[in-house]
Parts: structure tokens; C-alpha cells; sequence
């Protein structure tokens, strides 16, 4: 019989999204306009990516009934604000209609309310290291206000701030940007003006509304330190991840986002093996690598703040292999709460087949998206995981690599028992 661990109270199930990612003609974005620039070098523009901005409901529909019970998604700054100072009552509308349509459906909203983009005129006054740009966004925190009113539990105001900073540096360096492995160095500037901002819309979000929890999400690369590299980690890690975590002190709940996995040695941070199995954004496939960043973030923040899992998934065309990640995962997910952890939910990455910042090859949905119709077809690991949430369960499998088989998946019209271990 397979071993499963029950969902604390009140645990929540999901699948997350971002609004540039799915929404399409998010026009007056900094991202829209990278994407149109030849000189940024970018794979393919979003254009209408998902057509969730209409197609939101469908999307909801499927999730609620395949199981899930919580659904993150983003508000678009340069929508709400597409000129400086002008808020656009119908946009703020819309994001309150899904909301409520959410609810409506059983789905606790969680609202992002930056993830990676901002509107053109604020990339065009400098960013976030501008003059007043944490005034700025604080000011458009407040307008989103009718958004998240009534019936939002958790607000993120920043997703991966520590992306964004690493993005910065990447900027300055020019061509040194990105090394073969490991992340640049974070911008110093930007990680203070994301922190001040992050703290800024926090106290926004509570003062509007006191019930909200309120908190970010931080990319975690599970930076493992090789023998003799304990202390060379230790110093890689800090600026690019802890730095951001401990900003969380105070907040209601931190986000914690992981993929895969860094192998740091004494002199820095060493490819995956040639030989390892690798996901279509080339990262080493890595199901345990949720653990490992539950488990950091929790020794850095003690047992005060909650934990949420608001990304963990893979990047495949074999759905097969996604099932055995996220069995894999949430093996370890299972790990940490029984070890005491205090972890509040899990929501996977992605829903649906996105953009992925430059190009839409690589597939981390959970439900396909028809390029051509934008009809939406749930994935076996759709209905396998998002039957996970009926059984309020937690498979205690372990991932199997490729050569020992894939694992059977199962039928996307048939509600299956989870995986056996
Ligand atoms: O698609 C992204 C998301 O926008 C932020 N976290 C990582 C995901 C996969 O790269």
C-alpha cells in the first residue's frame, strides 16, 4: 500500500501562474518592449501567450475540477498603471472579477502582485533603483487595494526579488553576465530597493487590510557544497538567496521556489555531469531539490514563519517524467512536514504551458495550451496531482530515473490512485 502523509488544516493545493506568462498583449510592459528589441537577442515575444487575459475562467474551471483547491496568479502593474499615475479603474476590475471568480469556484486566490515585469514608464525612469520607485510601487500596492479586498487570504507583493537583482547584475556585467554555471552577481542597489520595496508593500497590504497574510517568493537553487566548499557556499548563497529570506522576518509567509540543484566547489559552482539527466531548460533534473530548499529556508527563519512551496516543477515534453518528478518532490515535501516543518501548501509550476521569458519551448504546464485555438487539455499529471487534492494526501514515493522506466501515466478521464513508491 503507498505510504501518504495527510495535509495539515487548511493546507493549500495548487498550481501557480504569472500574468506576463499566460495573459498575452500585456503591451505596455518593459517586457513587451525587450521582446520587440532585436538588440535584446530574446528567442520569440510573448504576443498572446495563453490568452488567459480572456481565457481566465476556462483556466479556473479546469483547475477546480481536476482537484486543486488554491490557484496563484499575477496582477500586471503596467495594466493597472500603464501611464504613470493613471489607474485604470476597468483593469482593476478585471483582476477583481477573478477573484471572485476564483472563489466562485472553490479556488482560494493567491495574488501576486509583481512577477518580473513592470510597466515601460517605469523601466524608462530607471527601475527599481530610480528615484521614489519604492514609492512608486508602494502607490500602485495601494490602488490594487479593491483587488485583493475581500475573500484573499495571501498576498506575495515580489516574486523572486532575488531573480531580479541577479537579472540587474547580469545587466551591468554585459557580456560576463551568466556564467556556465551558477547565477551572476546580484546588483547591490537593486537587492536593497526590492527589500525596501518588499517591506514598503507589506505594510501597504496590512494597513488596507490587516487579515491578509502577506509575504514574497524566493527562488531557491540548492547550492550544495562539495568537500572543502562549505564555507565558499556559504558565500555564494548569501547575496543571491539568504539576504532575501531574512527579509521575510516579520512577514505572515515566504514563498519558497526550487527546481533544481547547484554543486558548489572551493573555487565556485561546477556544471551539472554530462551524463546527468537534464529537463528542457537544461537544469539537472532534481525532484529532491524542494526539500533541501524548505529545509534552508527554515533553519534560516525558525519555526515562526510559514512555509508555502509557490513553484516546484519541470520543464519536459515527457509527461511521465513530470509525474515522477513531482512524486519525487513531494516525497520530500511529505519528509519536511513530518520532521516538523511548518509548511502551509503547495502549489505546483506551472498550470499551464507558458512563456518562459524568451521562448515557449520549454513546457512546465500542467495543462497543454493549443498555440493555434488556445484550447486547454489537461495532462495526466494534471489529473494525477490534482487528484492528490481530493484525497487531501501526500504520496511518500521516490522518483526513478529514465532507464528503470517511466512510470505508466495515467488516464487524463480517470481519477487514479497516486503512484506506488
Ligand atoms: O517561469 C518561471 C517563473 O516566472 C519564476 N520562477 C521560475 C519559473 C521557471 O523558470
Amino acid at each position: 500500500m503507498t505510504q501518504t502523509t495527510r495535509f495539515p488544516d487548511g493546507f493549500l493545493w495548487g498550481a501557480s501562474t504569472a500574468g506576463h506568462q499566460i495573459e498575452g498583449n500585456n503591451v505596455n510592459s518593459d517586457w513587451w518592449r525587450k521582446e520587440h528589441d532585436p538588440a535584446a537577442g530574446i528567442q520569440e515575444p510573448s504576443l498572446d501567450a495563453c490568452d488567459s487575459y480572456h481565457r481566465w475562467e476556462q483556466d479556473m474551471d479546469l483547475l477546480a475540477e481536476l482537484g486543486f483547491t488554491d490557484y496563484r496568479f499575477g496582477v500586471e502593474w503596467s495594466r493597472v498603471e500603464p501611464v504613470r499615475g493613471h489607474f485604470s479603474r476597468a483593469e482593476i476590475a478585471h483582476y477583481r472579477r477573478m477573484v471572485d471568480g476564483a472563489l466562485a469556484r472553490g479556488l482560494r486566490p493567491m495574488v501576486t502582485l509583481h512577477h518580473f515585469t513592470v510597466p515601460q514608464w517605469f523601466e524608462d525612469l530607471g527601475g527599481w533603483t530610480a528615484d521614489g520607485a519604492v514609492d512608486l510601487f508602494a502607490r500602485y500596492v495601494d490602488r490594487c487595494a479593491p483587488i485583493i479586498a475581500d475573500g484573499v487570504r495571501h498576498v506575495c507583493t515580489i516574486n523572486e526579488p532575488n531573480m531580479i537583482a541577479v537579472m540587474a547584475g547580469a545587466a551591468k556585467a554585459g557580456d560576463q553576465g551568466f556564467p556556465p554555471a551558477g547565477l551572476p552577481t546580484p546588483d547591490e542597489e537593486t537587492t536593497r530597493a526590492v527589500i525596501a520595496a518588499h517591506h514598503a508593500a507589506v505594510k501597504t497590504v496590512r494597513a488596507n487590510h490587516p487579515d491578509i497574510q502577506v509575504g514574497w517568493t524566493i527562488a531557491n537553487q540548492v547550492y550544495q557544497a562539495l568537500p572543502g566548499a562549505e564555507r565558499t557556499t556559504a558565500e555564494y548563497r548569501r547575496p543571491r538567496e539568504d539576504v532575501f529570506i531574512e527579509a521575510a522576518r516579520g512577514d505572515d509567509w515566504i514563498g519558497v521556489q526550487s527546481y533544481t540543484r547547484t554543486k558548489i566547489a572551493p573555487n565556485g559552482p561546477v556544471p551539472a555531469p554530462a551524463d546527468a539527466e537534464r529537463t528542457l531548460t537544461q537544469w539537472e533534473y532534481y525532484p529532491a531539490a524542494v526539500g533541501h530548499a524548505l529545509r534552508h529556508t527554515a533553519d534560516l527563519l525558525g519555526d515562526d514563519i510559514p512555509l508555502i512551496v509557490t513553484e516546484n516543477g519541470i520543464a519536459t515534453a515527457d509527461d511521465s517524467r513530470r509525474v515522477d518528478y513531482y512524486t519525487g518532490a513531494l516525497g520530500e515535501v511529505a519528509a519536511a512536514l513530518e520532521d516538523g516543518l511548518n509548511i502551509q501548501g503547495y502549489l505546483a509550476w506551472s498550470a499551464l504551458d507558458n512563456y518562459e521569458w524568451g521562448s515557449f519551448a520549454p513546457t512546465f504546464g500542467l495543462i497543454a495550451v493549443d498555440p493555434e485555438t488556445f484550447e486547454r487539455t489537461a495532462k495526466p499529471s494534471a489529473v494525477w496531482l490534482g487528484g492528490l487534492g481530493r484525497e487531501r494526501a501526500l504520496p511518500r514515493g521516490v522518483s526513478r530515473p529514465p532507464d528503470r522506466g517511466s512510470r505508466p501515466v495515467p488516464d487524463p478521464g480517470r481519477l487514479p490512485p497516486p503512484p506506488l513508491p
